[in-house]
């Protein structure tokens, strides 16, 4: 599949369980682990992923609620948001997905904001079934 590329770089992480369940709103989910993280470029202590290199990028965020919250988040670009969603259900946890594609000039930043947050819990939040993820598309 790569064959014949002059440039191999991979960039690529997979993060999971944050460290807040309740965040706030405009508060940056921080996602505490990685499954993946190709490239050093998803800082686990602070949850942004900053751009080692130009190119277009892929990013995703998978998450789960508690029964009868409402969670509310978006995938931001050095502060704008380019995917958002909400998730409600009267009774049960469930889960639902963003992803989106963007170009990225090298040391811009994407991170998961909560964009109305809620002291209660509503990250439901076991077995990293609640996660974030990103990959350099291309150069
Ligand atoms: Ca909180």
């Amino acid at each position: 599949l790569f064959s014949g590329r002059q440039n191999n770089t991979v960039i690529a992480f997979s993060a999971y369980s944050p460290v807040d369940i309740s965040p706030a709103t405009n508060q940056i989910i921080v996602w505490q682990h990685t499954r993946l993280n190709e490239g050093n470029a998803y800082n686990n202590t602070l949850g942004t992923f900053k751009a080692p290199v130009s190119g277009l990028y892929y990013f995703a965020v998978h998450a789960c609620h508690y029964g009868s919250q409402t969670l509310y988040y978006a995938i931001t670009l050095d502060g704008f948001n380019i995917a958002s969603t909400y998730k409600y259900d009267n009774k049960n946890q469930d889960c639902d997905s963003i992803s989106t594609v963007t170009m990225m000039r090298a040391e811009q930043r994407v991170w998961v904001r909560c964009t109305s947050g809620s002291s209660a819990n509503q990250l439901w939040e076991s077995n990293g079934r609640s996660s974030f993820m990103g990959v350099l598309l291309h150069l």
